[in-house]
Formats: structure tokens, sequence, C-alpha cells
């Protein structure tokens, strides 16, 4: 009995150490949690199949799965650490001591936590989850009252301690949920929403001018052309979305470059003049998924910057580095080959959303975003290829990753019914920085025929197309291929996303009545 609850205390107490640690952090300088610090650690320190294969499997559930499965562990190190203590009390401080450095180290080693933040929020943690524990043990080992022993050996406890037992975990329970809401509310508060609230884009020097009436087509659940922010794919390997200061942040230029520099975030705001429409494809994309999107982008050419960096002859990748220690990277050219390559500071028309990258990221087009599109942006580091490898390449993707050409049915539905004559077959279409020229459709492998395109917004975006079908009654197949700038048709050849992109033909099925 005493040590089924000695264990209920360990885990109580490990839950109020953990709250008073991450409430500590909310009030402390810097913005992590180090909660987060500690799941980045892991996914770290985890091989990259084994990383790969989470996020195949638990998909944006990843996050949730580890950071279960990382409460489950330390409440349950807690639970034996506090049944072992029950005779020995010096294992309390102790084992509770060693969960802190270790937490100090991972929030030491988080960018997003001071060193001093890191060390004086799992202190407190530690202090208040071993008093916690040794309070709700003395009342465990009977405080003032001894019980009887009876002639058996067994003991009788007393309903004052039970009672008591009770009363400690409950109240102990209520302050960790407690502390824990508290922390929570004062993080969101903190940085992102109030900075970003508070951002003021400046117009752009040279506006673009509003997407013209044709590169719009009035079909009824095509993709819009512009995407709205709050519809826009996201995709990350962050375990909770890194809250930056974007009073204090800046982004360094380091590497081989001749004059190494940093750059202010207030200092993007004003050199921020140039907007940009580029479409961001993720690599893990199946042909006919949704992981893409498309941006009116506001930033400061990436080329300006490297200019005043100076880079030095002989590097030849480079590389973003965002403030939880992502990395991307991508040829030096795509920063000068006059493509829009741009830090990005405003996403159609607003400061950037915290899930895409608030307060700066970069946008490069034509690119995958996983060597890329840096988000969180806190370091251009100019290297090699040779020298580095940024994250996903040692998780077996390609170091080069330019985008597939593909086309996408938005309508009709896969397995949709639909009646017979005219029916709007239309969708969307993307290549690499060139654009697309022309799309086709095939109905049960029939020939190609060719599709109206919408006039284009820019080469790096999609582009929307339709196809006026006459439908007969019976089961149809529609298939759809782009063919990009320079007159290559997509292929058919079928193939996934790993290591540089899937291919083949979106491919519906409809039934027509
Ligand atoms: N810091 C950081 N930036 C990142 C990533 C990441 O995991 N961490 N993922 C990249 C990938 S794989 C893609 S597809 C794009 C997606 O950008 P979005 O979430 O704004 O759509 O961000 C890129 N930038
Ligand atoms: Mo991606």
């Amino acid at each position: 009995m005493t040590r089924a609850r000695a264990a209920i205390a360990g885990v109580v107490a490990t839950t109020l150490a953990l709250a008073t640690t991450e409430t500590l952090l909310a009030v402390l300088p810097g913005t992590g949690s180090l909660f987060v610090a500690v799941g980045n650690a892991v996914i770290g320190a985890t091989p990259g199949p084994i990383v790969s294969f989470a996020i195949d499997t638990f998909g944006s559930a990843n996050r949730l799965v580890l950071l279960s499965s990382m409460m489950v562990g330390m409440s349950g190190a807690g639970a034996l650490i506090a049944r072992a203590s029950v005779r020995r009390r010096w294992i309390a401080p102790v084992g509770f001591g060693l969960f802190g450095v270790a937490g100090a180290a991972a929030g030491a080693a988080d960018a997003t936590i001071t060193t001093s933040s890191a060390v004086l929020a799992t202190a407190g943690g530690v202090v208040v989850g071993t008093a916690a524990l040794a309070k709700v043990l003395d009342v465990l080992r009977g405080g003032e009252s001894t019980p009887e022993p009876l002639q058996d050996g067994t003991e009788i406890e007393p309903q004052a301690t039970r009672r008591r037992f009770l009363g400690w975990t409950v109240a102990l329970a209520g302050s960790a949920g407690v502390l824990l809401a508290t922390g929570r509310f004062l993080q969101d508060r903190a940085a992102t929403t109030v900075a970003r609230t508070t951002t003021d884009l400046a117009a752009p020097a040279q506006p673009l001018p509003l997407p013209p009436a044709g590169a719009s087509l009035d079909v009824d659940g095509i993709s819009p052309l512009v995407t709205p922010n709050e519809d826009f794919y996201r995709i990350d390997t962050a375990f909770t979305i890194p809250r930056v200061d974007a009073s204090t942040h800046r982004i360094a230029f380091t590497g081989m470059v001749d004059r190494p520099f940093e750059v202010t975030f207030d200092e993007l705001l004003d050199l921020a003049d140039t907007e940009m429409d580029v479409t961001l494809s993720c690599v893990s994309n199946q042909v006919g998924g949704d992981l893409i999107g498309t941006a009116r982008w506001l930033g400061v050419p990436l080329a300006d910057l490297l200019e005043r960096a100076g880079v030095q002859a002989g590097a030849d990748q480079i590389v973003g580095r965002s403030v939880d220690g992502w990395t991307g990277g991508f040829p030096v050219e795509a920063a000068f080959d006059g493509r829009p390559a741009i830090i990005a500071v405003g996403m159609n028309g607003e400061p950037l959303p915290a899930r895409h990258g608030y307060p700066a990221r970069l946008v490069i087009a034509g690119l995958y975003g996983y060597v890329s599109d840096t988000k969180w942006l806190s370091e251009i580091e100019l290297t090699t290829f040779d020298a580095f490898d940024a994250y996903w390449v040692p998780r077996g993707w390609s170091a080069l990753g330019p985008i597939k050409t593909q086309s996408r049915i938005d309508v009709p539905r896969d397995s949709a019914s639909v009646d017979a004559g005219t029916v709007a077959v239309a969708g969307v279409a993307w290549s690499d920085e060139h654009g697309v020229s022309a799309v086709e459709i095939s109905v049960d492998d029939g020939p190609w025929q060719p599709a109206d395109l919408a006039d284009e917004l820019a080469t790096t975006t999609w582009r929307q197309w339709i196809y006026r079908w006459e439908a007969s009654a019976g089961n149809h197949v529609l298939r759809v291929r782009a063919t990009d700038a320079d007159g290559r048709p997509q292929t058919a050849d079928i193939s996934p996303p790993a290591p540089d992109g899937a291919t083949g033909h979106h491919t519906i099925r409809v039934s027509v009545a």
C-alpha cells in the first residue's frame, strides 16, 4: 500500500517539478520551453530512419506521441525514485537532482533558452519537486502518529494518514495544474503574439500589382491562386512552434564570407521592400497531395545581404539554420541567378505567422522546402556540399531538391459522381522556377487533350487550368500531366517522395450518371 502511494507521490512530485520549471522559464529571460528542448534533444539523438518512420507513421501527431512518451517516461522514473526513497531518503534529492542536471544541460544547449534561465528554472523545479515528495513521504511514513502493529505483524493504517496523504496529493497535483496553465498562458502571450501584432511591415517600394483577374478561374472547388495563411500547409520538425523574441532577434552571416555580420530584425523590416509570388512545395508531397501552397512574400533579396558579407570563392552551399537548430542547404547560384530568393518577413500582407517562421524565413523559388525555406531563421552559413550535410540529407533525402513538374486535379474529387454533359475538370500545375507551358488531360487512357491554362501569376507559382469534358454515362479514369517551360512533359514513371520528390500522373476515378 505504501509503495503504491509512494509511486503516486512520485508522479505528482515529478509533474510539479516540471510545471515549476516551465513556469519559471516563462517569466525568466528567453522564450523557450525546457520540455521542448528535451524533446528536440531526443529527436536530435534519434537515428534518421526512426525519425522518418515516426513522421510517416504518426504524421503531424508525431510530436504528441513523443511528448506523451516523455511524460510517461519521466513520471515512471519519478515513481521509482519515490518508492526507493521511502527507506533511503537521500535517493529523492539525488534522483531529482540528476534529472535537473540533464534538463539544464538540454536547456543550455537549446538556442531559445539562456544558460542561466535553464539552470535557475531546473533548480527551482528540483527544489519544489524534492520538497513536495519529502512532505508526502513523511505523511506516508506515518508522520507523528505511529501505526499500531497487530499480532501477525501487519499494521493498521491510521485513518488520519490516509486522509492527509489524499489531501497533500490532491493539493500538489492541483498546484501543478495551476502552474502549468499559468506557464502556458504566459508563454503563449509572450514574444510571438505581442511582437507579431505590433510588427509593422513597411509598404514595399515596388509593390506587385494585384494578381491579374485572368489568373484565377471561376470554378467551384479549385485551389485558390493565392493560399490564405490559415489554410497554408505546415511541415517542420519543430516539437512546438519556436517563439522568437523579435526585439532581440538577429540573423548571422557566417562561414565562408569575407565580412561576417549580423542583421537585426528591425533592420530587416526596414530593408524588406521586395514582393515575390512563390509557390512552396514539400518534397514529401504525394502525387495529388496537398503539401503545397502559394503566397505573396515580402522580404529582402538574399543576394543583397550576401554581397554585404562577401561570399568567398569555393563556397557552393548556402545553409539556413533556425533558432531550434534545423538546417536546409541549397546551391549558392540559387541566390544569384535571378529567381526569387529572399529572407521573408511578410506573408500575404501580414507579418509571418508563427507557424510559418516568424519573425523571418527563407523563401527560395524552384526548390523544395526541405533544402531551402528555413523558418525561424537565425543564421546563414556559407559552406560547401562536401563539408556540410543539412538536416534531411543524412536521413536519406537528396542534397539537391529542385521542384519536379507536377499537376493536380482539384475538381471533380476522386470517386465523385457527376452528371453526364459538360463537366469542368480543373486544378493546378507547377514546375521549378521557370513555370508551366501546357497541361493535358487523358480520359480512359485515351490521347492527351490540351486543357486551357489560366494566366500566369508568376513563373514561380502554380498555374490554374481547366478542361471542359464532355462526360458520357459510365465509370471513367481521368489523368493529368503538365509540361514545363522548356517543353518537357511530366514523367509517367511512378516514384515515391524519397529521396527527391514523387513522380507520376495524378489520376482520379469518376462515375457519370
Ligand atoms: N526551421 C525549420 N524550417 C523548415 C522546416 C523545418 O523542419 N524547420 N521544414 C522545411 C520543409 S520540409 C518545408 S516543406 C517548408 C514548409 O514551410 P511551411 O510550413 O511554411 O509551409 O519549411 C521548411 N522549413
Ligand atoms: Mo518539406
